[in-house]
């Protein structure tokens, strides 16, 4: 199945495909996988291998205005302030997202896109760009979707997006169906107000090879692969209730495990693919040598150099000294400030 076919079964004939308003802006955060999304089933919908599990970084995203008026004859993309060239990556990614909701191009958008984050280090900016834009386009088009519905469409995006419309603990279902209907993001109800994380920004420069790419060419050249399905579908299960018992330790190991597992598959895959920098083994050996102090501190990595620390709020003080660039996050108490 084409993704323009599932948007036109999701939209059905009655939902307008033509904005009913003029503007529609929303705001949507980034997320951190605790267990990861590597690998598709299905790369035209998005389809994972695995389910997933990610934390919700409330105070980081991208905020999207949409502007709608009759006399555009193109879509134009102003990214923090800046006119974007509708020939590169990014503005081709969004002008094709709003092709698969337009089967004759009737009409365009001026896009505004302010965003808190560093776009492709590997801090989720595509999750929190297509869940925005997904948001955005519910308003504008006056579709009056549900979010799990809306998840679906944000994953025709970028799949990491699928999990970025809610705040807490977020699972994406990977389901089982060849048209991806059953492949949506659901939040978890935990909350634990002591949850920290630490961003810890190593690098913020563009990474070496997109995650888009880094997945396929994982699933395609290395036999560890075989292995991860099995895993990642443990992992999830223990995560969910270290959750429910709010086992920090068993939760900061778990995740810890996953992404190193994931990495390892990475670095297997021929040609290699390795996200690590020297900082960020150095980062990663610090976080160790804390734990052997005693600390309860973990980390995360995504596919970008850049790590995210896991902690309880009784250790920020000391997360803080041993890492002074850190940027904390409460993730149940903190909020965008606008
Ligand atoms: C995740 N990542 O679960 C994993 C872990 C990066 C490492 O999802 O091809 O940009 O757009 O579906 O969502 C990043 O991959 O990939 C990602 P596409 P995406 O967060």
């Amino acid at each position: 199945m084409k993704r323009s076919e599932f948007t036109q079964i999701i939209l059905h004939h009655h939902m307008p495909t033509e904005p009913q308003q003029t503007r529609a802006t929303a705001f949507a955060p980034i997320n951190i996988a605790l267990s990861k999304y590597w690998g598709k089933r299905n790369s035209e919908l998005n389809l994972p291998v695995t389910s997933s599990l990610s934390i919700t970084i409330p105070t980081k995203g991208s905020k999207t205005t949409l502007v709608w008026t009759s006399q555009q004859t193109q879509d134009s993309i102003v990214f923090n302030g800046e006119e974007i060239d509708r020939h590169s990556v990014l503005a081709q990614g969004i002008t094709q997202f709003f092709d698969l909701f337009r089967p004759t191009h009737r009409w365009h958008l001026h896009t505004i896109i302010e965003t808190n984050i560093a776009l492709a280090a590997g801090f989720a900016s595509s999750a929190s760009g297509f869940a925005a834009l997904a948001l955005a386009m519910n308003d504008l088009f006056a579709w009056r979707l549900e979010l799990s519905t809306l998840s679906m469409l944000a994953r025709l995006g970028s799949g990491s997006a699928t999990r970025s419309l809610w705040t807490g603990f977020v699972e994406w279902h990977c389901g089982q169906r060849d048209d991806g209907m059953d492949s949506y993001a659901a939040p978890l109800l935990e909350h634990w107000p002591e949850f920290c994380v630490g961003l810890l920004d190593i690098r913020t420069t563009e990474k070496p090879i997109s995650s888009r790419k880094a997945m396929q060419d994982t699933m395609n050249t290395t036999s560890l692969y075989s292995c991860w399905p099995e895993k990642a579908t443990h992992d999830i299960r223990l995560l969910k209730h270290a959750i429910d018992q709010k086992d920090f330790s068993l939760l900061g190991s778990v995740a810890e495990q996953n992404a190193l597992t994931m990495h390892a598959i990475m670095l297997s895959s021929w040609p290699p693919i390795c996200y690590f920098l020297p900082d960020t083994i150095a980062a990663i050996q610090r976080v160790w040598a804390l734990r052997q102090t005693g600390l309860d501190l973990y980390f995360t990595q995504d596919a970008g150099p850049n790590l995210v620390l896991l902690f309880l709020k009784k250790d920020a003080n000391t997360v803080k000294q041993s890492f002074p660039n850190v940027e904390i996050v409460s993730i149940f108490d903190d909020r965008i400030k606008p």
